[in-house]
């Protein structure tokens, strides 16, 4: 792997680790993204060039298992990326083979990710028995200013022989969803009505529609070649269009084949007819250099916006990340009704649903893109009906949303899932994971803090926050012998439990996380109510039918909801204390790998519910949303004792029972032990760090990205490490660097200040604020005050470092 601070590159081509590769090229603009795959070969065993545009779903039906079952993917679009082609030597009648990395004639390859410029390029050297050379050079990218748009460049060197090569490009929309193995009993199958053309002018074409979602998607293809080609012709088949270009080819010199692409859908906003817009625009597109060239500056003004200045290797990989972050979800993504896919727009894993992941990307995106952050949330506000129809179908009130969300937010997480090591089909509970809506409110509350976007919290946010909050009210149940409020029978953000053992219904009771966030929402919700201009309190309170006597109830339940404790620390649910240990060594020592224990236990005929097991931080999540001291006042409101001794003890005990099985994990683990047991947290900042890049959970990078690891390794870096809260009309900081991450810098923005460069050293703080006509910013350093005045810089010594 290449080590240029702005490059990501990969030597030599490998069959078994491309689809990682893949994955981790992907290009994209936030509306859509095509995996990094070779343009001279279909998918395949080693290769799958995905496209998916951000919200394009789909459902078919499937049996398995002797079950009818439904599921919603985010589409595999038709591929735009093939480019085949072979030599054509002047000196024997005989077209050599189609070359592809997978020829034996390959001698040399390298993948090269610019992050800067955001292109890909891949070059692939070929030579024959008889002396012949062919270095292919693509470079690709999918635009950042022009979101409809994704060009490519091929250029040939030929070296040993001169001639021609025959170029055949093409776009393919005989494609499936096959790109996640454990899916493959799953019908995959989302496209139909293909037809294809071609024009006067040689653009080429291809349209077709999903099987059920109705969304029609056409694109259009140009190419220019230089120098000219000696022949052409169009071959259309109905699934396929493509051309073919026979282009001349002298030792030494250069040919180059440039294809331009548009795609467009049926859900693009002005958009009648796909297939007439694709056409317009790959007519109307400049050459492929000054597309470039605006490509470059789109992604310029991205970098700006997103500074994030880490040394070392650790800051190379978090500007891949933000590269990834933002090829997922872009200032473009603002123009669409679209939610935050888990694995980005980079493969078929969790069929693109939107799951709590938000929660690690929009603290991310609300100091840098608000606007972005603002269309994720409004992607949950249009889909409050649907959570209001789902409480009100499991008989509570308020606003109950899915735990995967996909086009119309109808709870979209499987009924079954495949335990890939058992081979059997198991009930999936993880739907109970009503912990999703706590993390949709805190979103509003969080974006709303750093914008300063009142409108938006007094409207969408309102509505959402105080739904929610209904919802926790209505699932919150008084025991009369605890002297408390309940919440039962749901599952915590550790997916291993989803029961008590042997128990005959699902869910466990009094997860700490859902209950202590809940009483957090409620109390969120009555600081807006209270809030409110008088005017707006009465039309959302009339709207809402939200009576005094009900939001009595809610100050109730967010003083008296139950958090357990087992021997003087929190525990993850009621019961999880008398749950029995597990053999971790020897768990470790038989398997190696655990981070899946669940499906080890279930092949081994046991359950992971019967242990102190967790797949990822639960209780510890609580001190990655809130501050030290936020937690405690939330503890203490509810009637807790919570300090820094049951805290670290806390850590502790769930530190050691943790198997990591999500990529969330060691995020978040990172995060806490920075605050409590510094010694110990780069270990997991590391393991977030290559999460992705080093594919950590063992293949799952293939089949997408980890968007909310990803973007939650920038968090930690722009929240975690700088303790930056955005509360009260101030920046508060409390940086609590780590030795192997004590200098760093990152441009943010608050409220109405543009690029505020923050900057950590071990022992000082200093904050440049650029001129403005604006407010000076109110900054708190470890409690604190002062104020930073626009068009000044600020150096200060960190009280008590
Ligand atoms: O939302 C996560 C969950 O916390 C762990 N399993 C994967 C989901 C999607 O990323």
């Amino acid at each position: 792997m290449g080590a240029d601070a702005w490059t990501w590159s990969y030597e030599g081509y490998d069959p078994g680790a491309e689809r990682l590769r893949e994955a981790l090229c992907t290009l994209g603009n936030g509306r859509f993204a095509t995996r990094g795959a070779a343009s001279e070969t279909p998918a395949g065993p080693a290769h799958y060039p995905g496209t998916y545009a951000a919200g394009c779903y789909n459902r078919l039906t499937s049996t398995v298992a002797g079950r009818t079952v439904e599921n919603e993917d985010l589409v595999n679009l038709p591929n735009w990326l093939p480019l085949r082609y072979r030599i054509l030597p002047a000196d024997t009648p005989d077209p050599g083979p189609w070359l592809s990395p997978d020829h034996p004639q390959l001698t040399g390859h390298r993948r090269t990710l610019d992050l800067r410029r955001g292109t890909l390029t891949l070059r692939s050297v070929y030579e024959d028995g008889a002396g012949r050379r062919l270095t292919v050079t693509e470079r690709r990218l999918v635009h950042m200013a022009e979101p409809q748009l994704a060009a490519q460049r091929l250029t040939f060197t030929a070296e040993g022989w001169s001639g021609a090569v025959e170029v055949v490009a093409g776009l393919d929309g005989d494609v499936r969803n096959s790109g996640v193995d454990r899916y493959r009993e799953l019908a995959d199958t989302h496209l139909t009505g293909w037809y294809t053309g071609i024009e006067d002018d040689g653009t080429f074409w291809l349209h077709c529609r999903t099987r059920t979602s109705g969304i029609r998607i056409a694109l259009a293809a140009r190419t220019r070649t230089a120098p000219r080609p000696r022949a052409g012709h169009a071959r259309l088949t109905p699934r396929r269009a493509s051309r073919t270009l026979t282009v001349p080819l002298r030792p030494g010199a250069t040919a180059t084949v440039d294809k331009t692409v548009a795609l467009y859908t049926s859900r693009d906003r002005g958009v009648t007819d796909p297939l007439a817009a694709a056409l317009g625009t790959v007519r109307d597109a400049p050459a492929v250099p000054r597309l470039l060239a605006s490509h470059h500056r789109g992604w310029d003004r991205l970098w700006q916006q997103a500074r994030l200045d880490v040394p070392e290797e650790a800051g190379r990989i978090l500007r891949l990340h933000v590269f990834h972050v933002l090829q997922a979800l872009s200032p473009h993504t603002a123009r669409l009704d679209a939610g935050v896919p888990a694995r980005g727009l980079h493969g078929e894993a969790y069929r693109g649903h939107v799951f709590w992941d938000e929660l690690f990307v929009l603290p991310f995106l609300n100091l840098h893109f608000p606007e972005v952050s603002r269309s994720l949330l409004n992607y949950r506000h249009r889909r409050l009906p649907a959570a209001r129809e789902a409480a009100r179908e499991a008989g509570l009130a308020g606003a109950m949303y899915p735990w995967q969300s996909g086009s119309d937010g109808r709870e979209e997480t499987q009924r079954l899932h495949l335990n890939p090591r058992s081979g059997r089909w198991l009930p999936d509970h993880s739907r109970l994971q009503h912990h999703v809506g706590s993390a949709v409110a805190y979103n509003v509350w969080q974006y709303w803090q750093a914008s300063g976007d009142t409108k938006f919290l007094h409207t969408k946010g309102a509505e959402m926050l105080l739904e929610i909050a209904r919802f926790w009210a209505a699932k919150s149940d008084w025991d009369p012998a605890l002297g408390r409020y309940r919440i039962r029978g749901v599952v915590g953000p550790d997916e291993y439990h989803d029961g008590y053992p042997g128990a005959d219904r699902p869910g466990l009771d009094d997860n700490a996380y859902t209950n202590v966030t809940a009483a957090w929402v409620l109390s969120r919700a009555l600081d807006l109510c209270r809030t409110l201009p008088e005017a707006r309190r009465q039309q959302l309170f009339e709207r809402l039918a939200l009576a005094p006597d009900e939001r009595q109830r809610w100050d109730d339940i967010a003083h008296r909801l139950h958090v357990p404790y087992h021997h003087g620390l929190i525990s993850q649910f009621a019961g999880y204390g008398q749950l029995a240990e597990l053999d971790w060594a020897g768990y470790r020592e038989r398997y190696g790998d655990i981070r899946r224990l669940d499906r080890i236990l279930e092949a081994e005929g046991d359950t992971v519910n019967r242990y102190q097991a967790s797949k990822q931080a639960d209780v510890l999540m609580l001190g990655y949303l809130f501050s030290p001291a936020e937690l405690s006042g939330v503890f203490g409101q509810l009637g807790y004792r919570l300090d820094d001794d049951i805290w670290r003890a806390t850590v502790d005990h769930y530190l050691h029972r943790t198997s990591h099985g999500s990529t969330l994990s060691a995020l978040v683990h990172a995060w806490v032990l920075a605050r409590v047991r510094r010694a110990d947290a780069w270990t997991y900042c590391e393991e977030a760090l290559t999460g992705d890049v080093a594919d950590v959970q063992g293949g799952t990078t293939a089949e997408g990205i980890h968007l909310g690891a990803m973007a939650g390794t920038l968090d930690f870096v722009q929240r975690g490490l700088t303790g930056l809260e955005t509360r009260d009309r101030a920046l508060w900081l409390d940086p609590a660097p780590l030795p192997q991450l004590s200098k760093f810098g990152v441009r943010i923005r608050y409220r109405r200040h543009r690029d505020i460069d923050l900057r950590i050293r071990a022992d000082r703080v200093t904050i440049a604020v650029p001129d403005s006509e604006h407010a000076a910013v109110q900054v708190r350093l470890r409690g604190q005050p002062f104020t930073v005045a626009p068009g000044t810089v600020r150096r200060l010594g960190l009280p008590g470092g």
